[in-house]
């Protein structure tokens, strides 16, 4: 009998594991029964804009976590699919630093390509996965919300496709229940129209901060405080930005920082990351952890090691993004297909211990870059994705490291040459500080046939 595989979400990652399978079928391959399980009623995850927060129309938790206004904050040649590069999606080179709506565009340009919408259940949220050792199979139970009805299926093998920057860590300072102003985490955020003459306190010090924040500058904030908990973001920031310590507590507007200094604040942003949460999963299947480069449990970065009929994809803090899941899924698909073999529980732990113990020795982001470079890596050369030279790629992310640093509002005015053509991205027709429209057509304007 076809064996059946359920795939949870129709974000890059699931729809990287529906493009393995589909490529493996394209050149004869007997793949299995795919059913992929996904709650918007469009794929894309996180990269499908959503105005909506809170509960959506179901009265659902909303996935969305991108804002209006937001552009890619690697180069777009870090990210690009081995297999599909951007010249062939836009019919000529574009500037490195996309805003979403252009790398969403190119995004679905991939899967459009290939006939896999067909295995998608639009608007379907699975709400529980059970494993039976006697049949040796997963029951999912799911939800079909236009039809207003709950049904399950079994599956041979089940792969967690459903992100982990949707479901927001939202801690307490005293003080916040009686703040005169708004209050949302980085989850909620969508417009930085509203903060235009405001003064902002950032919560936390990784990308949310420094992106939310220099974007809120962008569109008129008049000051923009971050406040850390480890480590300031240490950035040579221009007028108008100030990092602090940690917040200790508010009274009315006035922010009191843990170095004993205070300021006033309108709006404060909690950009204090997510939570890896699988309501649909029981304690025997679920991962558990916070985000890292190499969480423990998951076989190559995959397989759930207590039942590796189970799988993950994108469980991992990003460098790399859309091409490691590609290897991931690729991976996964080359071990179910029984390709590569699964190696024996004691293999697999000393080899995630291995790679654990890799990990806990990183210093820095460079280091970080090398790991996850080297994680890739591993993870290619055992399956037929196409070529990817990783060291080029690891090259731009450093350049990309260094040009932050140079110039924290500066950056994404830089271009890099693409690993797969060779060509140099042009310069964008304005600097990233003056484009205020993120719109596609606004970014491939040619200015000059305007
Ligand atoms: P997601 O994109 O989150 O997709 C998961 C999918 O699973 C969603 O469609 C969701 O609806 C579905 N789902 C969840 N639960 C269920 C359920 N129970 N049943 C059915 N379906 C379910 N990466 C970059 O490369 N460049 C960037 O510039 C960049 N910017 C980012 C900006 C923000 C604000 C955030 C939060 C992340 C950003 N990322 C960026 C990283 C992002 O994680 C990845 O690009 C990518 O979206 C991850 O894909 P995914 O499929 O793993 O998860
Ligand atoms: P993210 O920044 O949302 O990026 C997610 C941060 O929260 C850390 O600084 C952490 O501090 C802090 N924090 C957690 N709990 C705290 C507490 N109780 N008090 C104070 N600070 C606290 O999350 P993380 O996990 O990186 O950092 C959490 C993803 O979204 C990234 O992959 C990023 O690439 C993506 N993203 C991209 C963009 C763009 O492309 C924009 C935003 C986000 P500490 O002390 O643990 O260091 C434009």
């Amino acid at each position: 009998m076809t064996k059946r595989i359920a795939i949870i979400g129709a974000g890059p990652s699931g729809l990287a594991v529906l493009r393995a399978f589909e490529n493996a079928r394209r050149k004869g391959a007997d793949i299995p029964e795919l059913t992929c399980f996904e709650k918007q009623d469009d794929w894309g995850g996180l990269w499908k804009y959503s105005w909506r927060t809170g509960l959506d129309h179901y009265g659902e938790p909303v996935h969305g976590s991108m804002y209006r206004y937001l552009w890619s904050n690697g180069p777009k040649e870090c990210l690009e699919f081995a297999d599909y590069s951007f010249e062939e999606h836009f019919g000529r080179p574009i500037p490195s630093y996309p805003p979403r709506a252009v790398l969403h565009d190119y995004i679905m340009g991939r899967v459009a390509k290939s006939d896999v919408r067909k295995y998608v259940r639009f608007e379907t949220p699975v709400r529980w996965v059970a494993y039976d050792e006697a049949s040796g199979l997963f029951t999912v139970r799911v939800k079909d919300l236009k039809a207003d009805r709950d049904h399950s299926e079994t599956f041979d093998h089940v792969i967690v496709a459903s992100g982990h920057f949707s479901t927001p860590n939202v801690p307490y300072f005293e003080g916040l229940e009686s703040f005169p102003g708004r209050v949302m985490h980085a989850h909620d955020f969508r417009s930085a129209d509203e903060f235009a003459g405001k003064d902002m306190l950032m919560i936390g010090s990784s990308y949310s901060a420094e992106d939310i924040g220099t974007q809120c500058f962008k569109y008129g904030a008049r000051s923009v405080t971050f406040s850390y908990r480890s480590k300031p973001l240490g950035f040579d920031w221009p007028e108008g930005f100030e990092e602090k310590p940690l917040l200790r507590k508010l009274v009315g507007k006035t922010a009191f920082f843990a170095d004993g200094t205070s300021r006033k604040v309108d709006a404060i942003v909690l950009c204090t990351g997510y939570q890896h949460n699988f309501p649909f999963l029981p304690d025997e299947l679920r991962l558990k952890t916070n985000n890292r480069l190499y969480p423990l449990n998951l076989y190559k970065g995959v397989a759930w090691q207590p039942n590796p009929k189970l799988f993950y994809i994108g469980m991992q803090d990003q460098y790399y993004t859309f091409n490691m899941f590609d290897a991931q899924a690729w991976y996964a698909r080359d071990m179910i297909l029984g390709r590569i073999a699964m190696p024996d529980a004691d293999t697999r732990q000393a080899d995630i211990l291995d790679w654990r113990r890799r990990e806990e020795a990183i210093e820095n982001p460079f280091q970080g870059i090398d790991f996850q470079t080297g994680y890739v890596r591993d993870l290619l050369s055992a399956t037929d994705y196409p070529f990817l030279d990783v060291d080029a790629v690891a090259a731009l992310f450093k350049e990309w490291e260094h040009d932050k640093e140079h110039s924290i509002l500066g950056y994404r005015d830089k271009s890099y040459r693409s690993v797969l053509t060779g060509n140099m991205a042009p310069v964008h027709h304005t600097k990233w500080m003056e484009a205020m429209d993120d719109s596609l057509a606004a970014f491939l304007a040619v200015p000059d046939a305007a």
